[in-house]
């Protein structure tokens, strides 16, 4: 995980990670919100821990463009565990995404338009 979201070798380094996963094993939803940072192109936060079974729901905030997430394991580094995307970019203020993430391992993603910049994430999910 921290080889994905620190490396550069594909994609940029996430500019809001500095190691720490938030813990929010005990939530049953967990947000992140997409278009995050100063400039709008990154996830927040970054990396998130929870408890198997957890809904994490991904927020726009309208800021930094178009954006999506995607899980991915070909086009990454690193082992992720699930396989998702939330379909074309979209900029809409209040966009929501959802996934249900049942198994324990870790879901490594990116928003496509924005990989080459560092707009990646991460769910380790126990
Ligand atoms: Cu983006």
């Amino acid at each position: 995980m921290d080889e994905w979201l620190t490396e550069t070798e594909v994609g940029g380094e996430a500019p809001n990670y500095d190691g720490t996963i938030v813990n929010q094993r005990e939530e049953d939803t967990v947000q992140v919100d997409v278009g995050a940072g100063d400039n709008g192109i990154a996830f927040e936060p970054a990396a998130v821990a929870v408890s198997a079974g957890t809904t994490v729901r991904w927020e726009w905030t309208g800021e930094g463009g178009a954006h999506n997430v995607t899980a991915g394991p070909d086009d990454q580094i690193g082992e992720s565990d699930y396989e998702f995307s939330s379909g074309d970019p979209v900029d809409e203020e209040g966009e929501t995404y959802e996934q249900t993430l049942d198994d324990s391992g870790i879901a490594l993603y990116h928003c496509e338009p924005h990989l080459s910049v560092g707009m990646k994430g991460a769910v380790v999910v126990e």
